[in-house]
């Protein structure tokens, strides 16, 4: 048995006035209620030290600047750094990356419980649209305030066991899990900022726990690993996003999940050893990947024609 107790660490709104020190207060608030529950580690949200400022159109480069971290941990962040180790606690937590060379990233960290950084994350996914869409009631412009991670999905040892990290969207996407999932992960550890109304498609929005739940469920089943999603939750800013931040093991089922949509500590107590049921049986990937069958994976960025598939991979052209 190999036990890593984890907490997920859900946050309400944060509002646009919020300083980083008000935040700061509030992750410390929760990080003590993990501790005091005998947490080894304690999962954050997506872009957790700010409001989530994609949904504005920002034309102003200052106001824009204040929302990224140019030094992690800075000297706004440093108190909380400073809180874990004293703790004895490990983190992961999510915020806006502005690089020395002028990158911008949606960027998430692994530091563990003695304070030593184990792992860097910047989102691969990266949702929404470039220019201001001044049709829909909010924005998401993530795709003009970030560019796509360019660290892969790692995998970082650490808390006894194999870890891994991804950021909202990237939950929808069975590659992220899988490329992980080869590296033998674990725990998933990701936050998540996620508008209950999505503007081009508000016909799902009704199902959006529905999607939240099934898409991590699948990731950890498919791929034998522990994942735990945590959100900022809440009407932000007159935008309405999803709670359910929840704890999912290995056999799909969620062990642990919010009831509201505030500031809540959830934890668990995951036995890593578990993983090993299904990575040795259903999921043994050397034993029953078929990779040569997969072509089209890393081929194709969308969906091509038949006849395009079958240049990306013969076999497809085999009976003609
Ligand atoms: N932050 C983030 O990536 N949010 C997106 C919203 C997209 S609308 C379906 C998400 O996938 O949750």
């Amino acid at each position: 048995m190999r036990n890593v107790t984890v907490a997920a660490a859900q946050m309400g709104p944060v509002n646009r006035s919020d300083s980083r020190s008000v935040v700061m207060d509030r992750l410390i608030a929760m990080m003590e209620t993990a501790s005091r529950r005998g947490a080894d580690l304690v999962v954050y949200p997506e872009l957790a030290l700010t409001t989530f400022f994609p949904r504005w159109f920002i034309e102003d480069d200052v106001e824009l600047d204040a929302f990224y971290e140019r030094e992690m941990p800075g000297p706004d962040t440093a108190p909380l750094f400073d809180k874990a180790k004293q703790l004895g606690i490990g983190f992961n937590v999510g915020f806006a990356e502005l690089t020395p060379k002028g990158e911008r990233f949606n960027t998430s960290i692994l530091v563990g419980p003695d304070g030593t950084l184990l792992g860097k994350y910047r989102k691969i996914h990266l949702p929404g649209h470039p220019e201001h869409e001044p049709w829909r009631a909010f924005q998401h412009l993530e795709k003009r305030y970030f560019q796509p991670g360019n660290l892969g999905f790692r995998v970082f040892d650490g808390f006894g066991g194999r870890i891994g990290m991804c950021i909202c969207n990237d939950r929808r996407w069975p590659e992220t899990y899988r490329v992980m999932g080869l590296q033998g992960v674990e725990m998933v550890l990701l936050g998540f900022n996620t508008p209950i109304h999505n503007p081009p498609a508000p016909e799902h929005d009704r199902l959006s726990w529905h999607h939240n739940t099934l898409v991590m469920q699948s990731g950890a089943y498919q791929n034998a690993c522990f994942v735990v999603g945590v959100s900022k939750a809440g009407m932000e800013e007159g935008v309405h996003h999803m709670g359910g931040t929840q704890i999912i093991a290995p056999t799909g089922e969620t062990i642990a999940v919010v009831t509201g949509e505030g500031d809540e500590v959830i934890t668990a107590d995951c036995d890593l050893d578990l993983c090993r049921s299904y990575r040795e049986s259903v999921f043994a990937f050397e034993r029953h990947r078929e990779p040569d069958s997969y072509k089209l994976i890393t081929g194709t960025k969308g969906c091509v024609t038949p006849g395009e598939a079958k240049r990306i991979d013969s076999a497809l052209a085999r009976e003609d």
